[in-house]
């Protein structure tokens, strides 16, 4: 595999709205970025992701961009921008940006003079269709629930297409001069110093040549509008733009790039990571993907570790010999990763906490960590349905609704998924607001603050902060890189319940990482002649006559000789 200077990094998801305040306003901004990067640095990352500061009306959290080239002024100016772009760099950190280019804001420019004139040229940069009898052009039904389709204001049977919410109009990357537009966006970005992007739900640029209607899928009579992108038309047509993507701004910068892909097809993978790929690497969702339905969130099963071990250690074999997956166990579109994974008892218990980071850390890919995973924050609390702020929330509380449950039974079933879990302030201290603002915070703070937070963790032995920064400096360590950066993975005793264990080889060594995901104890043979104990994430583990022990929820990593 050919060696790229962003393979051997730490990743780190910023979702600026709730990282931390500077002014007061309640609101996330870029100063307050810049005056925690030294907390980043300690922790170990390299490469921080920033969701969207774009200038937004905020529908969908900034998904939603109203200018391209612009800072929307709760998260601060151009000028913060530059500032931290500087900032990083003189610590040896990158930026990426989110790269949000499937749909823009309808406060947008292009989709105001499109409403005006939608035969005019503007019109082009969108998809605007007739419906028939009064209906919408098909029945597709959108991510965040309800047609994909909105009728234009004044225009009696016209309709604009929108994926997500309706304040997320598509843009028709049929039309060049929409690519030029995002071409020309995306090298602004890059020559200014931002080192790559995460694209955004990427998959949805290719749109079909037919648009069709498909049998309803659910009581509301609508069909999911992804089918249309199994489409073999919609396929090449992505697979073409992402192309150049990568040929006209990616490749000439040498960008780190990580896609928004679900559920991609293994025989593509090579296509999209693999020697001059479109991306330098996607996320591996299939651990996120495990047991969501079709019908919506409430009908989701909760996964178990055993089921995450099984879902990561798939997705590592698949990308073996092609390139590097994102590893992540939550970001700001998931419930929080040890609230998921974890069984319910062990959630707020560090021990399962770093039990389960181990395993993500240690995996072949590229981790990626969410702001304040590296604490153990946990899913919050939800009173009701009105304080909740996400779109997609909503949407899933009316299918449930629909489905025929009562309304306490629909909240409890959407909370576990609900995208706010992740979105709640980051918790820096046991103070006011959990240090995360001098006002109120827009989303309340997670009531668990005063026992979880940066504060009462950093540089206290054995916390889950201290073991992040263990397991990455693990990672970079020169003489474990050849095998935890670019070497083999081989499983080992996946069969047992509860035991989530891996060899990692390369560069003349093999290291064992095995983690206890369970209440109980595991034993198990060691592949190999023990060496040194590189790391332990409670007390030392139990090693006699070629046998390793764990203590419940213990992770450990063993040197094979
Ligand atoms: O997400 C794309 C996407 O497919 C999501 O709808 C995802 O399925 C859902 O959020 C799971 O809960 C991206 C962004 O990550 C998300 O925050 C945006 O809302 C979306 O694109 C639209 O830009």
């Amino acid at each position: 595999m050919e060696r790229k200077w962003w393979q051997d990094k730490v990743c780190y998801q910023i979702w600026p709205k709730s990282f931390q305040d500077s002014n007061g306003d309640g609101v996330g901004d870029i100063p307050g970025i810049i005056a925690r990067l030294d907390h980043l640095k300690g922790l170990g990352v390299d490469i921080l992701w920033l969701s969207p500061v774009y200038k937004s009306p905020l529908a969908d959290q900034g998904y939603d961009i109203a200018d391209y080239r612009g800072i929307d002024p709760r998260f601060g100016t151009l000028e913060d921008m530059d500032r931290l772009l500087a900032e990083t760099k003189r610590r040896g950190m990158y930026v990426i940006m989110d790269l949000v280019a499937n749909h823009c804001s309808d406060e947008h420019p292009w989709f105001r003079k499109a409403l005006a004139d939608p035969e005019g040229p503007y019109g082009r940069y969108f998809y605007f269709r007739k419906g028939e009898n009064g209906a919408p052009p098909t029945n597709w039904r959108g991510y965040f629930g309800g047609s994909v389709w909105s009728p234009v204001p004044g225009r009696k049977d016209l309709y604009y297409l929108h994926l997500f919410c309706e304040k997320q109009p598509d843009l028709n990357w049929q039309n060049p001069a929409v690519r030029r537009e995002v071409m020309e966006m995306v090298n602004w970005w890059l020559d200014r110093g931002v080192a790559g992007f995460r694209i955004d739900a990427i998959v949805n640029i290719g749109k079909p040549e037919r648009w069709e209607s498909f049998a309803p899928d659910r009581p509301d009579g609508l069909a999911d509008c992804r089918k249309m992108l199994a489409d073999p038309v919609a396929r090449r047509r992505l697979h073409t733009y992402l192309g150049q993507l990568r040929d006209e701004a990616f490749a000439p910068h040498d960008a780190f790039t990580v896609g928004e892909v679900f559920d991609t097809d293994p025989a593509e993978l090579s296509l999209f990571i693999g020697r001059g790929g479109f991306f330098s690497s996607m996320f591996g969702f299939s651990a996120a993907c495990w047991g969501k339905s079709p019908k919506g969130w409430y009908a989701a099963k909760k996964p178990g570790p055993d089921d995450y071990r099984d879902c990561a250690f798939a997705s590592a074999r698949q990308a073996a010999g092609i390139g590097f997956l994102s590893n992540i166990i939550e970001n700001h579109d998931e419930p929080r990763g040890v609230s998921h994974y974890l069984p319910e008892e062990a959630a707020s218990d560090p021990r399962a906490q770093k039990a389960l980071a181990a395993v993500q850390m240690l995996l072949p890919g590229l981790p990626f960590l969410y702001q304040g995973q590296e604490i153990g924050m946990t899913n919050t609390v939800f009173p009701s349905i009105d304080g909740v702020d996400d779109v997609n929330t909503r949407g899933e509380y009316a299918a449930a609704l629909a489905a025929g449950l009562s309304p306490a039974e629909a909240l409890a079933r959407v909370a576990p998924m609900s995208r706010d879990n992740a979105r709640t302030p980051v918790q820096w201290t046991d103070g006011h607001a959990a240090g995360f603002t001098a006002g109120t915070p827009w989303l309340p703070v997670n009531p668990n603050y005063t026992r979880v937070n940066v504060q009462a963790q950093d540089g206290v032995a054995g916390s889950v902060l201290e073991f992040y920064k263990q397991l990455i400096s693990l990672r970079k360590n020169d003489k474990y890189k050849e095998a935890l950066v670019w070497g083999g993975f081989a499983p080992v005793h996946q069969e047992q319940p509860g035991l989530a264990a891996f060899v990692r080889d390369g560069g003349g060594r093999r290291l064992l990482v095995a983690s206890n995901l369970s209440g109980g104890e595991q034993r198990l043979e060691l592949p190999g002649a023990a060496g040194a104990v590189l790391l332990c994430s409670d007390g030392a583990p139990a090693l006699a006559h070629g046998v390793l022990t764990l203590a419940p929820w213990q992770a450990a990593v063993v040197e094979l000789a």
